[in-house]
């Protein structure tokens, strides 16, 4: 199996925090975030979004999106809950996580902190509101239960752990997060867990 990756992209570490947590091994080619150009060569045949992570599963079947991967690889494991509704919630908080967080904090970590690109301070101010936003959602759930769904760790954690986690390189302060940060340390704590740099 290969990984299109990226080590500073947290859409690709979901995929390698789940993979090392179920032991699976797999190969990485390793894809500039930066320099986008060699994307069509790369990924033409394999992702329409030429974004990244995309994987090639063993048998050569494509798979992309992040949130796609984990769930593919999720199904039939404790990572993944069989009971419906509890299978729903996991799938709300992974589109919140695409609609809700990425375009702020995500962004703004890619901005400031990978690609180092000047943007207008306004610009950046504008994304503010709605990552704290997103921060203060996550803090509501989080202030009554350990984990987002069903008090146990499941890909949801893993898919909003990913950009939380290191919101402080977008410029977002988790000071006033108290159940955001000791939720972060719960997921620290998994075993198998990787560290995004890892
Ligand atoms: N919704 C996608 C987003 C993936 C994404 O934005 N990946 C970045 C790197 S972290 C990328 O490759 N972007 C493609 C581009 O902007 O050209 C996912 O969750 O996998």
């Amino acid at each position: 199996m290969l990984l299109y990756n990226s080590p500073v992209s947290g859409n690709c570490y979901k995929a390698r925090l789940l993979l090392a947590q179920l032991g699976i091994e797999y190969e990485r080619r390793e894809v500039d975030v930066i320099d986008r150009s060699e994307r069509p060569r790369l990924l033409g045949e394999l992702n329409p979004a030429l974004s990244i992570p995309t994987l090639v599963l063993d048998d050569g079947s494509p798979l992309a999106e992040s949130n796609a991967i984990l769930w593919y690889f999720a199904e039939g494991t404790p990572y993944l809950p069989q009971e419906r509704l509890a299978r729903a919630r996991v799938l709300q908080w992974l589109s919140f996580e695409q609609y809700s967080l990425q375009p702020y904090i995500a962004l703004l970590r890619y901005w400031l902190s990978i690609a180092h690109i000047t943007v207008p301070q306004q610009k950046i101010d504008a994304r503010k509101p709605a990552g704290y936003a997103a921060l203060d959602a996550l803090e509501r759930r989080l202030g009554e239960r350990s984990f987002l769904v069903e008090e146990r760790y499941t890909i949801a954690d893993i898919a909003l752990f990913a950009y939380t986690h290191v919101a402080p390189e977008g410029g977002f302060d988790l000071a006033a997060y108290p159940a955001i940060r000791e939720w972060i340390g719960r997921v620290e704590a998994q075993p198998g867990y990787v560290a995004i740099g890892a």
